[in-house]
């Protein structure tokens, strides 16, 4: 029995893989809504990349320079004028494809991008980056030698595609020795990033020349002409490529979209969980800090009130998926209050006390004084909702230093001042309607 599997049959088992992960990336029900919203355009594409794998869809893409010839390369290849050109720069603005009939059944399509620019033009250019990196095979484009900006380019799509081509495209415009020159010059600089035999030299669109007719009677008549494209070698490297790795390739394509997918999918979770947390937890604060302030209570009782607390501690846990029931709530809440005490004591309390009322002079009016025990009430909610949110973005764990260390990070990273300006004007605010 052979071991290894014949190589068609392995691209197939590598799209099939393929397949799966971008089927469970977009079916997966985990990923909130609001997530999903966020990147409504990734999904799009995760979508549009799904079908093109179930088609058995190849994209070739160009990149490379204003100028070089990306368009006219194109056109070349497909026989007819489908791209625009221009000797201006930056003719092309938009990608655009064109399916390549003459290969497998139309099945392959060339995709046109905008030049990257040695100035200006960062959106543009950042969309020739997009399509390069979500293409299965890329044609670099040069018309000459290769300059810095153009190999710190080709280096970054070298890191984000799977398979990459180097064209020298205009080699009417260089005489036989300069062209030789040249493509050393090339493969040397490329070298390790390039294989030799995928360097390849292309006039796309040949500059007219003056040809002279003499006709039966003698007479020389100076017409313009354009010579004929010549991209045989190129369009018969990429035929090779493709049918020996296009489907790997696309797999492979495939399946590292997916893995990026899923990488910012992780951060952009984490960072949605975070807001919606920090929403969630000023709610409570408000709540807490305007039922203090209309019904004030002893300054020792405040951090005892503890209902407000641990039905914010339950909410937390739904936002981060991990739900918990009132007591676990209560248990934790007593862990935090614990650390809490141990770390600041009442002499705190009072402290933070003087603190709200910092910059009210005497005869203070009781709104102003509920306030300012509202405003502490606000800040030890705050507190314990931060240390929370932290216990459940670990995934139920309070880390190496334990709670203690927890509380006293947050406690240290806090600008209490100001976050006790800010509790006191959104409770005098709230308050303000009812007096
Ligand atoms: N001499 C010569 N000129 C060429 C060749 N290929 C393209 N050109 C010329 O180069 C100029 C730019 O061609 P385009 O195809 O528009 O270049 P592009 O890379 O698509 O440019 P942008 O879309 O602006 O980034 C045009 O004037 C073409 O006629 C070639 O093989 N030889
Ligand atoms: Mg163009």
């Amino acid at each position: 029995m052979k071991a290894l599997e014949p190589q068609p049959a392995n691209g197939d088992g590598h799209l099939a893989l393929a397949r799966e992960s971008l089927r469970e990336l977009l079916d997966d029900q985990r990923v909130p809504p609001p997530v999903r919203a966020a990147l409504a355009e990734e999904y799009r594409q995760l979508q549009v990349l799904l079908e093109k794998i179930e088609h058995g869809h190849i994209h070739i893409a160009v990149f490379g320079r204003v100028s070089v010839g990306k368009s006219a390369l194109l056109n070349a290849l497909l026989g007819e004028t489908r791209f625009s050109t221009s000797p201006l720069h930056g003719e092309t603005t938009r990608a655009t494809h064109a399916r390549w009939q003459e290969y497998d059944a139309g099945g392959v399509f060339l995709i046109d991008t905008p030049g990257i620019n040695e100035v200006s033009g960062e959106t543009r250019e950042q969309l020739a980056h997009d399509v390069a990196s979500r293409s299965d095979l890329v044609m670099f484009v040069v018309d000459g030698d290769i300059t810095d900006t153009e190999l710190k380019a080709l280096r970054q799509v070298k890191g984000a595609a799977q398979r990459l081509v180097l064209v020298l495209n205009k080699i009417d415009r260089y005489t036989q020795a300069d062209r030789k020159l040249l493509l050393e010059t090339l493969r040397r600089r490329s070298a390790g990033l390039i294989q030799p035999q995928d360097i390849l030299t292309v006039a796309a669109q040949p500059a007219e020349r003056i040809v002279i007719l003499v006709d039966a009677e003698g007479n020389e008549t100076e017409t313009r002409r354009r010579p004929p494209a010549d991209v045989t070698a190129l369009r018969e490297r990429i035929w090779d490529i493709l049918k020996a790795e296009g489907k790997t390739m696309a797999a492979l394509n495939a399946g590292l979209f997916a893995g990026r997918f899923s990488d910012r999918l992780t951060r952009e979770i984490v960072v949605i969980r975070r807001g919606l947390a920090d929403k969630v937890v000023r709610k409570y604060c408000l709540a807490k800090g305007v039922a203090v302030a209309l019904n004030p209570i002893p300054v020792a009782d405040i951090l005892a009130a503890v209902a407000t607390d641990a039905a914010m501690i339950v909410h937390l846990g739904r936002v981060y998926g991990l739900p918990i029931n009132r007591v676990e709530a209560g248990a934790l809440l007593k862990t935090i209050f614990t650390q809490l005490a141990f770390l600041m004591g009442t002499v705190w309390v009072m402290n933070l006390v003087a603190a709200a009322l910092k910059g009210i002079s005497l005869g203070l009016s009781t709104v102003v004084t509920a306030g300012a025990q509202g405003a502490v009430a606000w800040y030890g909610t705050y507190v314990v909702g931060r240390a929370a949110e932290q216990y459940f973005a670990q995934g139920k764990s309070w880390g190496e230093g334990g709670p203690k260390r927890v509380v006293q990070d947050i406690l240290d990273s806090l600008d209490r001042e100001s976050l006790l300006a800010q509790a006191r004007d959104d409770i005098l605010a709230r308050l303000k309607p009812l007096l």
